[in-house]
């Protein structure tokens, strides 16, 4: 059976690679994806998603645009992981797939409201305003929601401080209502996604997949990589977002385990931190889980046949 979801993104060269596991797994149902201030600017990330979009011939799933700014901190932006554009290193085509004339909270909200109960999948990867603001907007949702698989987050390490992912510490306040509604979440956070690397192996492998969209996702990733060596010091790019399309796909890729999390915002020097309690059994009502353990050869051989598939109905 399909997972139904929608893809809340700001893409962003890993969002990109999810929006391709999104669009190109049989398993997956895209029901529509928005976009949120974050790695770029709103506009920035937007007409990126549209491009992504036109790139894999994805022209009938609703794109909208969504929360501008965080619901209560300056704006941060990541140019120095993503480039001028959001997503550097690629010739973009100008969009041939319209926008969505909703605000994306509106189409998360119509969306979940007029599917099945249960049904509906919310893959957040980017900070969690749209989320927020949808499930304050309409409280109904938390309860019909059947799970919210988010990329952001860590129990053991930062990216944007020591402690802090970006995603959670660009709007921690979004991130502290999302995990504190009692809907089930899987927090895919770095501890997970740092095993998603982009090595030369993995090039190679996608560099063997014919056509235009492997050269596409290699020019992502040279610029990925650079960038991750300059800024963060690693040798191969942690490709986080698809990491959550792989759990929904098959979760025996993406080990996790149940412990309560909760986000800090008082912190002198951990704002934005995901606090995980693994001290003890989780309690009955926990509801959220962390992903630990990737098993990154399978990943990378759902995202590699996500770019055949794609291409081969593109050039059908
Ligand atoms: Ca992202």
């Amino acid at each position: 059976m399909q997972r139904k979801i929608l893809l809340d993104c700001d893409p962003g060269h890993d969002d990109a690679v999810a929006m391709m596991l999104a669009w190109g797994n049989s398993s997956i149902e895209l029901l529509g994806v928005t976009t949120v201030g974050g790695n770029q600017t709103l506009d920035k990330v937007t007409r990126n998603a549209l491009s992504v979009a036109t790139v894999m011939g994805m022209h009938d799933v609703p794109i909208a645009a969504g929360c501008r700014l965080p619901l209560v901190r300056p704006v941060e932006i990541a140019p120095d992981v993503h480039g001028d554009s959001g997503l550097d290193g690629v010739e973009l085509p100008e969009p041939t797939v319209e926008l969505d004339p909703r605000h994306g909270v509106d189409l998360i909200i119509e969306t979940i409201m007029s599917n099945e109960p249960g049904t509906v999948t919310l893959v957040p990867t980017g900070p969690l305003t749209n989320i927020a603001m949808a499930a304050r907007k309409e409280p109904r949702i938390v309860e019909r929601v059947q799970e919210v698989v988010l990329m952001g987050g860590g129990y053991h390490v930062g990216n944007w401080s020591p402690v802090a992912e970006f995603n959670i510490k660009v709007d921690p306040e979004a991130a502290h209502i999302v995990f504190n509604e009692k809907w089930p979440i899987v927090m895919v956070g770095l501890d997970l996604t740092h095993q998603a690397l982009a090595t030369d192996e993995v090039a190679e492998r996608i560099a063997a997949v014919p056509g235009s969209l492997s050269q596409f996702t290699l020019g992502l990733f040279t610029f990925f990589r650079k960038a991750y060596q300059d800024a963060q010091g690693f040798d191969f790019p942690p490709v986080h977002d698809p990491c959550t399309l792989a759990y929904l796909i098959d979760p025996t890729i993406v080990e996790t385990v149940k412990v309560p999390v909760d986000v800090e915002l008082n912190g002198s020097l951990t704002t934005g931190m995901t606090v995980a309690d693994f001290r003890a059994p989780a309690p009955e009502d926990c509801h959220t889980k962390v992903a630990t353990r990737l098993d990154a050869p399978r990943f990378w051989g759902l995202v590699v046949d996500a770019i055949d598939r794609i291409q081969k109905v593109v050039d059908a």
